[in-house]
This record gives C-alpha cells, structure tokens and sequence, in this order.
C-alpha cells in the first residue's frame, strides 16, 4: 500500500477533536429532538416524478461518507442514476427477478408471510418514478490502480452504518426513499460497470413521496424490547447497584 494510491488515508497523525461539552438539559433537547424526527421516518414505495435537486443527493452521501469504517478504509461506493433509460434497465432487471420471487416459488412461504404486510409484489414502478436511484456498492477489497488488491476490514458493518446515515441525512431533508435490495441483484455491478471487488449492497430509490402516499400501519418496539441491562452484581433483594 503507498500513500499516492490511497491519498485519504492519513498516516499517523493526530488533530485536537472538536467535540464540546453539552449540558445535560441542552443533551435531552437535542436527542428527543433528533428521535422526533427519527420516529417519523417510514420507508415509503410510491414516488412522485418530481425533480430533486441534485446538490441535495450529493449532500446526503457526503453525510454518509462521515460513517465510522473499520480501519478507515471507507469501503463504500455511491453509485448515482438520473437518466430515465438506466431507470428503466433497472426496473425491468429487478422485475424480472422478483417476478421469480413472488411468483415462481422462488420465495420461501415463510419469507412471504412475513413481509405480506407490507404489501409488496414484483412491481417496482418506484424504480422508475423516482427521479434518482443510488446503488450502494459494498467495496469488499480494495484494488488500486495498479490493480493490486488490499485487503477491507468489516466491510458489511462499516457499508451497513453508512446506510443507514445516509437514510437519516435523506429524511431531514424531507425526502423519501427506501432500502430496497432486489433479489438478487448482482445484475446491478454489470448494469453499472463496477469494478469487480464491488458489490451490489442496497439500492435507494429517492425522490418526495407521491401526495397521499399510503405506508404500512407498523409499530415500533417499545425501548423495553429492545434495551436490556445486563448487571453483574444483582444484590439479594433483587435492587442493582
Ligand atoms: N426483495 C423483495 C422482497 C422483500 C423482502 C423484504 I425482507 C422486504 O422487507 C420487502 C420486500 C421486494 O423488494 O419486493
């Protein structure tokens, strides 16, 4: 590995941090603040053709690109398609292959029963009405220009955190998307001519939501279900230390 290969990664060097002290009050604000707008996120199926101004995608996958990476490798690439005839290639690919899901048995029963809620079938015409899609592509080993390969350390949990900032950074903004992983969709790295160490990881259809859009009536764990406590030193009348 040489630096001129991979300018981004810094070799040693350390830089005071910018964080501040927050007063606890101040730190409540902010973080209900956050899980209010957090809580009203859904993904959402149907599109509106309306244009969305590019610089507003571009800022979302800066916003991503700040995700922790294992050993900072940033193994992601962000793969952005406006044009209608690439829209279409996609729709038609990922149809073709949800078609075998949903109707040639493809689909395990009980995978079908547990998303028949969401009410979902092989149809995709998100895929083209949305005015953008962006393909996240896990980059599983790196490969430099001189086509030597460099091994990528966590590459799911650092693409996977990325996601995930990059679907927080869409819904402030106001707009819609949703992770969508047509099944499967390896056909996406040749449609889009990605080197061969990427991977197909999530694709995002994004746009504003359709006015009167429907979403499935879901509800959330509540923080009982999904936050343990463990302690290690139970006392005798059950109280914790
Ligand atoms: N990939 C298919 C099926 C599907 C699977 C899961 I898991 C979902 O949460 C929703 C759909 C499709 O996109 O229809």
């Amino acid at each position: 590995m040489s630096a001129d290969q991979y300018p981004h990664t810094a070799v040693g060097d350390f830089v005071s941090y910018e964080g501040r002290r927050r007063s606890e009050s101040e730190m409540r604000k902010r973080a209900s603040a956050f899980y209010d707008l957090m809580a009203r996120r859904r993904s959402v199926r149907t599109f509106s053709t309306e244009d969305v101004p590019r610089d507003l995608i571009e800022t979302a996958v800066r916003t991503a690109g700040t995700a922790p990476s294992g050993a900072h490798q940033q193994p992601w690439t962000f793969v952005l398609v406006g044009d209608p005839q690439t829209k279409r290639r996609i729709r038609l690919a990922a149809e073709e292959e949800e078609r075998t899901n949903y109707l040639n048995g493809r689909m395990p029963d009980d995978w079908k029963e547990e998303i028949a809620r969401l009410g979902t079938s092989w149809r995709k015409p998100y895929l083209e009405d949305a005015p953008w899609i962006v393909v996240l592509f896990e980059q599983r080993y790196g490969l430099g220009v001189d086509g030597t390969r460099r091994k990528h350390y966590y590459v799911k949990e650092s693409v996977g955190i990325a996601a995930g900032i990059f679907v927080a950074a869409l819904h402030t903004m106001g707009l819609a998307t949703l992770t969508h992983t047509p099944s499967p969709m390896a056909f996406l790295t040749k449609l889009l001519d990605r080197p061969s160490n990427e991977r197909p990881f999530i694709l995002f259809p994004i746009g504003y939501p359709e006015p009167g859009s429907v979403v499935p009536k879901l509800e959330r764990k509540p923080l009982d279900e999904i936050l343990v406590e463990y302690h290690d030193q139970p006392t005798e009348d059950g109280s914790v230390t």
